[in-house]
């Protein structure tokens, strides 16, 4: 462990600095880093100040002023640096975020391989930050529009991705030309502090200075409620909580700033009597028990037609059986513990609600305990027979539990009326929740995976036809609708957000014509 950690510019005996503008500071309360695999030690960061998150900004700021005027494909070019830095970390870093947050090995470098990815993505796009041409009503005139750097973003990531969530952010922020601020998440600091030591080498090789890539890692009244407030962040990313979005919604609104909020969600895949239910199972036990149920885009609800639940709950029973629970470092672990005891906390609490609430536990749900299982935070994934008027299935629980919710009748459907007013059922059911992220279908009827994809299907940001919820690629746009947020990460256009947008027109004739044929003082 130690050497892993020194492999990535980390102490494992003395506290890390928890800031950089530049330079590494961090005159603030230390906060101790343990592991969830067994709950030891494995670090410590000495957070920020006030006075030092306010000095972090100002450097953001200035670096901001020059980075600007870079050319964009000039600053693909360093971004195109940080993507080959992290091919070489590959391994280290994501044994890291393993090691922080306790997702399995293969998810922990597939986390790398998202940052990767994205600034590929980013460096393609540094030169494809295209603007509209309009055609102006005016005689000899032209008119445009172009997108210019933002300012100094603020990203504010959690937990459950440590480092993939900063680079969508950052990568796009970058070669947006604009400088970043990070406050990572407090369970995961090392992860992130990694993560800026492997940029400020890039910048550091490429005489990028002041940095563009800063970090602030401290509590929420020296460093999250003055990012909120800080009129120098023209925008806030931030993934989290809904109610963390409230809060940022309310108070970088307040003073009119810009947010992009990628919050909670409360997935769910239908299963019609159309699916292949080889592929479905395959796809459920992967969206529910993968990262031990701890993505935004984790299946938290399956709304099976009646003439396919008793086999799908066969199958997934079967399947569940099989995952390999443990130390996520191993080969052949499919789930590693749960971030911490709040989070087991939280999972038993919502299913001694279950009962009183009309559902049932089929399956799981039972926090492991023994020697293989040290820490505390390992459990039993569970599967849930439920309905849709339960005010559990609405919630977003940060655990492995799957609601099995089933709609429409016994038998396949007779006609396609019959079709159409049963999936339009499990639609409702679907759309009937706050949030509004990740959704699929499994279906080889075209009518029913049309209708879901439709106007009057899902509601959600994703919607996928036999794949599951979770595990999108980077070049689609990612985030979703309601209490989700609304924001979008990552690739499409998501771009335009780190940009302010400039409309031009332009005059090159000799008369002064005004638009809508108004005649002024003439
Ligand atoms: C998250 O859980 O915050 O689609 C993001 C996925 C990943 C990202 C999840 N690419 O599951």
């Amino acid at each position: 462990m130690n050497d892993l950690l020194k492999s990535l510019g980390l102490d494992a005996a003395n506290p890390n600095a928890g800031g950089f503008d530049g330079a590494w500071c961090g005159g603030g309360p230390v906060l101790e880093v343990a592991t969830p695999i067994d709950g030891s030690r494995i670090g410590s960061v000495r957070q920020v100040t006030a006075a030092e998150y306010d000095r972090i900004v100002d450097r953001a700021s200035e670096a901001f002023r020059s980075w600007r005027m870079v050319p964009a494909p000039k600053r693909g070019e360093v971004v195109r640096q940080l993507g080959d830095r992290l091919r070489a970390k590959k391994a280290a870093l994501g044994a890291l975020v393993t090691l922080e947050m306790g997702k399995i090995t293969a998810e922990g470098e597939g986390e790398v391989q998202e940052m990767i990815d994205i600034c590929d993505f980013a460096c393609g796009l540094s030169r494809q930050l295209y603007g509209l041409t309009m055609h102006s009503e005016r005689p000899r005139h032209r008119m445009y529009e172009q997108w210019h750097p933002l300012g100094v973003v603020g990203i504010i990531s959690a937990f459950n991705f440590p480092v993939a969530v900063w680079s969508w952010n950052a990568a796009l922020a970058a070669v947006c030309g604009d400088t970043t601020v990070w406050k990572p998440a407090p369970k995961t600091p090392l992860s992130a502090l990694a993560t800026i030591r492997i940029a400020e080498e890039v910048c550091r090789a490429n005489a990028v200075d002041p940095a563009i890539f800063s970090l602030a890692m401290g509590d929420v009244a020296a460093v999250g409620e003055r990012m909120l407030a800080d009129r120098r962040i023209p925008l806030v990313s931030a993934t989290g909580s809904c109610r963390l979005g409230y809060r940022v919604a309310e108070v970088v609104g307040k003073r009119l700033g810009r947010t992009l909020l990628e919050l909670g969600g409360n997935n769910a895949i239908i299963v019609t009597s159309y699916a292949d239910l080889n592929l479905a199972a395959r796809a459920i036990v992967f969206g529910a028990v993968g990262t031990a149920g701890q993505r935004c885009t984790s299946t938290r609800r399956v709304i099976v037609h009646r003439a396919m639940q008793a086999e799908l709950m066969k199958r997934l029973a079967a399947a569940y059986e099989t995952v390999r629970i443990g130390d996520p470092r191993k080969s052949d672990t499919l789930m590693g513990p749960l971030v911490s005891g709040d989070s087991v906390d939280m999972m038993q609490a919502a299913l001694r609600r279950v009962p009183a609430e009309g559902g049932r536990v089929v399956y799981g749900g039972d926090v492991l305990r023994g020697p293989q299982y040290p820490g505390g935070g390992y459990v039993k994934p569970a599967i849930v027979e439920a309905t849709p008027s339960m005010a559990l299935v609405k919630e977003e629980t940060f655990a492995p539990i799957l609601y099995v919710i089933p709609y429409g009748g016994t038998a396949r459907p007779a006609d396609a009326a019959a079709l159409e007013r049963e999936l339009l059922e499990a639609i409702a059911i679907q759309n009937d929740v706050p949030q509004g992220l990740s959704s699929a279908i499994f279906s080889h009827h075209q009518m029913e995976t049309e209708l879901f994809l439709s106007h009057v299907g899902s509601d959600c940001g994703i919607a996928n036809v036999n794949i599951g919820t979770s595990g999108a690629e980077i070049g689609g746009a990612f985030g979703g609708e309601k209490e989700t947020g609304g924001g979008r990460e990552s690739g499409s256009d998501s771009w335009r957000s780190y940009m302010r947008r400039q409309t031009n027109t332009m005059n090159w004739s000799a008369e002064l014509p005004l638009a809508q044929g108004i005649k002024f003082g003439e």
